[in-house]
């Protein structure tokens, strides 16, 4: 296979020219492909297959241990202008960057294979798709783009038929941190990563396209792109509602996306549309339609159990790569709250030492089609997506956020997102559990100036008055002795109908200065073991400690100076006068 289309074999012939690969392969994303690569990585011990008995299709991939997460330090948004990538970026001008990219990539393929992936991030057929074509030297990229994206003949028919695509190259170079970067050029659609095989870093359909580029093309051409999971939530009536949730990485996500309901709720359902990205359109209606531009999960690992998530639990159980997790004297995975069976070596493929830390990498990850999902919606491959009717922004936060709370209108929810906390997770090299701003959980992924962002997101209350409500959640809680206030899990659908009975008009709630919060008896709490004060504890706002928040909220808006827009500006003025008056 190779193109009709000039500019991609250009770039692929230039690529070849720099990198200097022994061989050039293009990808045609079939089955027979799939299968080939992965017994090539486990004829090179790139991955061992898993228990074929219990774990059919399952194998096991064990990274570099120092490449096992998102480097958001060694990550730059290269645009011509600093202030276009905004303070919440690294920066490095577009010709340094490639200057110094390049230097490392001269050679960086000598006797490897150099892939082409042409993949489509969204429904084949759907106009609220988008192109790229990733160009890389791991096996391990191929076989996991081929499970998270719609990759191979199809996209590249598209690709041909479009004649634009986000070009992204990528080696795994020598793995050394010292020599890793991922560099993004928005203006010229463009990414190069070298130094990592880790997901993010590596798989560039994800974070680095859907993400970054798309929430840059997204502003010019009037759309969202954004780290959220979409689902559809279906009452015993059959009326299903669909919600989009944004949530820092590892704080709950594909839980939510992939929900059983407990048993207090017979007859509600959970249909899975996307775990972790969301593309928003606005259509003729003047409604927000979603669509999910991958095709798989990359998951979190640890944690996943029959009670915590079962969909999730069962459907990795079959044709999954895991990254990074432990094996038992069966050799099936197994990693820490599995709840059965015990290890016999750890990540590191070390015989496991408990004396040496988890047996599985806190974010070891498994890669699965998400068609293997129990609860897969097939509406997650309409090309028109689906209508949303709320949009939740929610963080891990100990202290302070609410269950629940509504926002009042459109602009405040821009208020709530931009706002948005949370303690810091595994998913990126660094400390874990400081708070930090995230604001709409976009904090590593938008690419670009965070204060021209809120102005995007503000300008859409001046395009429709069907737009979603807006909801921030808190599944984290904890008392002084670390306690967690709230069940969590299957049990977040009671809160999520409360968010469904607002956008009915069916949940009174009542107001505060931050926005509404449930009267007590709006959620339901039968079947549960919570007490009366807890749920009190869990429903109130907190004047004294909101108006510290609303200071720091304050301080945190005005760093991005002139370019913050005045209505967000004076969406803070409104919430910290009311607070005064409260107080
Ligand atoms: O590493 S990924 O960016 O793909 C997953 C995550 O951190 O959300
Ligand atoms: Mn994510």
């Amino acid at each position: 296979m190779t193109t009709t289309l000039s500019t991609l074999q250009e770039w692929v012939d230039s690529v070849a020219g720099l990198t200097k690969p022994d061989s050039i392969y293009w990808c045609d994303g079939s089955d027979t492909e799939y299968d080939r690569v992965i017994a090539e990585m486990c004829d090179s011990g790139v991955l061992k297959p898993l228990n074929q008995e219990s774990f059919p299709g399952c194998h096991l991939h064990l990274s570099d241990p120092s490449d096992v997460a998102r480097v958001e330090h060694l990550t730059f948004v290269c645009t011509t202008s600093e202030e276009d990538a905004g303070p919440n970026n690294n920066w490095m001008a577009p010709n340094a960057a490639h200057e110094k990219i390049d230097a490392l990539f001269a050679g960086a393929m000598k006797g490897r294979t150099m892939y082409v992936i042409p993949y489509c991030m969204g429904p084949i057929e759907s106009p609220y798709a988008r192109l790229g074509v990733e160009i890389t030297d791991s096996a391990y990229v191929v076989a996991n783009m081929r499970l998270m994206t719609r990759m191979g003949k199809s996209a590249l028919q598209r690709i041909e038929k479009e004649g634009t695509f986000v070009k992204g190259l990528h080696s795994t170079g020598d793995l050394d941190p010292e020599r890793r970067f991922i560099m993004h050029f928005p203006e010229e659609l463009s990414i190069k990563s070298i130094g990592s095989g880790y997901g993010g870093n590596a798989l560039l359909g994800k974070k680095c396209h859907a993400l970054r580029i798309a929430s840059y093309q997204a502003r010019s051409e009037g759309w969202l792109a954004e780290h959220m999971l979409i689902v559809g939530v279906e009452n015993p009536h059959g009326e299903v509602h669909y919600v989009a949730c944004a949530f820092p990485s590892a704080c709950g996500k594909t839980n939510l996306a992939m929900l059983i309901p407990p048993e207090s709720h017979k007859g509600w359902r959970i249909w899975t549309l996307g775990d972790d990205i969301a593309w928003l359109h606005m259509d003729e209606a003047g409604k927000l339609r979603a669509i999910n531009p991958e095709a798989g999960y990359f998951g979190v690992v640890p944690g996943t159990n029959e009670k915590t998530n079962k969909n999730a639990y069962d459907m990795i159980h079959r044709s999954t790569i895991f990254t990074n997790v432990a094996t038992t004297e069966d050799n099936e995975p197994w990693w820490e709250d599995k709840k059965s069976g015990t290890p016999a070596t750890d990540w590191r493929g070390n015989d496991y030492d408990p004396s040496s830390g988890p047996a599985a990498h806190p974010n070891s990850r498994f890669t699965v089609s998400a068609r293997n999902n129990p609860s897969y919606s097939a509406l997650a491959d309409a090309p028109e997506g689906v209508p949303i009717s709320a949009i939740v922004f929610g963080g891990r936060r100990r202290e302070l956020a609410p269950l629940v709370y509504e926002a009042k209108d459109w602009n405040h929810g821009v208020l709530v997102g931009a706002s948005v906390a949370s303690e810091t997770t595994a998913a990126n090299v660094g400390e874990v559990g400081v708070v930090r701003r995230d604001p709409m959980a976009m904090k590593p992924f938008c690419g670009y100036n965070f204060a021209d962002y809120w102005s995007h997101w503000l300008s859409f209350s001046d395009r429709s008055e069907r737009l979603p409500q807006i909801f921030h959640v808190n599944w984290f809680r904890q008392d002084e002795s670390g306690k967690f206030l709230w069940p969590g899990f299957g049990e977040n659908l009671r809160v999520i109908r409360w968010i469904i009975e607002r956008c009915e008009e069916r949940a009174h709630g009542h107001k505060t200065p931050i926005g509404y919060l449930p009267n007590p008896a709006e959620i339901d709490t039968s079947g549960l073991d919570i007490s009366f004060e807890t749920m009190k504890e869990l429903l109130s706002v907190n004047i004294e400690a909101w108006q510290k928040e609303m200071d720091s909220v304050g301080e945190y808006l005005e760093s991005y100076g002139d370019r913050l827009p005045e209505a967000l500006r004076k969406e803070h003025a409104k919430v910290v006068e009311e607070l005064r008056k409260a107080s």
